[in-house]
């Protein structure tokens, strides 16, 4: 009796765990990741929207590999360790490619995952060098480096502005300090740097630094960071009567940095960033589409589209959810999404890095510098 009783209780359990790999195998489990919460969710809120809409319209055609696309949110609140444990979650659900995560500090400690569970990632928006630099085979990014990103902000800052007193301030974060060290160096030696240093990021009060900058007298102030702190900064300079123009990247061309800063103190800022798709004719399409689900497109809405379809279309050519395949047919494709034609070379980096100056005019961003 207790024999059979035994036999039955194992038969349960196997039939539970057929069930369950059945259950695994009825769709494609993609990743999004990035800060969903905490100050910098707007743009973890754009790289999920980018990805849903194009998961949406997968599948309304069929899905991919006869199979319908299931998204795992991860939530890394631009937290390294956050991040690596998010990783680790969305390697043991199952996906099979991820796209993020938008933090450099994040992708980088990340990329040690997804490598290790050889899945393609796929970073919409981490700019820093050290990113696709560790020589693993999976890792991408559909936006520049910060590399390219500061030598186009030295460059504009010495052949348009041509001021000779800057100031360098930065976030203390693998992203920031990064991007104003590349800044930095890509100036020259023409420019005197009359202050560098770091702010902690999550502060709300930069007066005391602000004032040291202020008796430098400095003609540019450029910080490498990210919009929550840029809007405090330059709100804070003109409470305290500066006039100083601002300078940063990427991760502070968010409609929440004017917000912040106030329309006002925000106006001719200048950043560095890719072109506006808004100007780019393959944009128009997915631009109708995000604006009536969704609302006004974020910086990185668009990449975040285009790396989920670059990701999906890899994962049909390859006709497997085996991942070494998978980064296999990344490095090939050809691909032309809605901000035009993206091709990776063989670090994971695009042939193309597109970066511009924009400028902040009544409240709103425009586009100003090409190089
Ligand atoms: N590139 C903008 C900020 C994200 C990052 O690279 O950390």
């Amino acid at each position: 009796m207790k024999k059979s009783c035994l036999l039955l209780l194992c038969l349960g359990i196997a039939l539970a765990l057929m069930a369950g790999c059945q259950k695994k195998s009825d769709s494609i489990k993609i990743g999004v990741a990035g800060p969903m919460t905490g100050d910098q969710s707007k743009m973890g809120t754009d790289f999920k929207n980018g990805v849903s809409l194009a998961v949406e319209e997968w599948n309304a055609r069929g899905g991919v590999l006869g199979k319908k696309i299931e998204l795992l949110i991860g939530d890394d609140q631009h937290d390294p360790k956050q991040a690596v444990s998010v990783a680790n979650k969305i390697v043991n659900d199952g996906a099979v490619g991820i796209i993020g995560h938008f933090n450099s500090s994040c992708s980088i400690p990340a990329s040690d995952i997804y490598n290790r569970g050889s899945l393609p990632m796929i970073s919409p928006g981490s700019t820093n060098p050290q990113f696709t630099e560790k020589g693993y085979k999976g890792v991408f990014r559909v936006c520049g480096r910060d590399d390219q990103q500061g030598k186009v902000g030295a460059d504009f800052t010495n052949s348009q502005l041509k001021v000779k007193k800057v100031a360098v301030l930065h976030d203390k974060t693998t992203y920031g300090q990064g991007l104003a060290d590349e800044f930095k160096k890509a100036l020259g030696d023409k420019v005197e740097i009359v202050f560098y240093g770091g702010i902690i990021q999550g502060d709300k009060d930069f007066k005391g630094v602000l004032t040291t900058i202020r008796e430098k007298k400095p003609e540019l102030i450029f910080f490498g960071g990210i919009y929550p702190e840029m809007g405090l900064l330059v709100r804070q300079s003109r409470e305290l009567g500066m006039k100083t123009p601002f300078m940063s990247g990427d991760g502070s061309i968010d409609p929440k940095f004017i917000e912040i800063a106030g329309a006002q103190a925000a106006e001719g800022t200048y950043l560095t960033f890719s072109p506006d798709p808004r100007n780019i004719p393959s944009a128009k399409d997915f631009i109708s589409k995000y604006n009536a689900k969704f609302g006004e497109l974020g910086p990185y809405s668009i990449y975040a589209y285009d790396a989920a379809n670059i990701m999906l279309s890899a994962i049909k050519e390859a006709n497997t959810t085996d991942g070494t395949t998978i980064i296999g047919k990344l490095h090939a494709l050809e691909f032309t999404g809605a901000v035009g034609k993206i091709k990776f070379d063989d670090k994971g980096d695009v042939t193309a890095p597109p970066y511009v100056v924009w400028t902040t005019k009544d409240g709103k961003f425009t586009e100003l510098w090409k190089p």
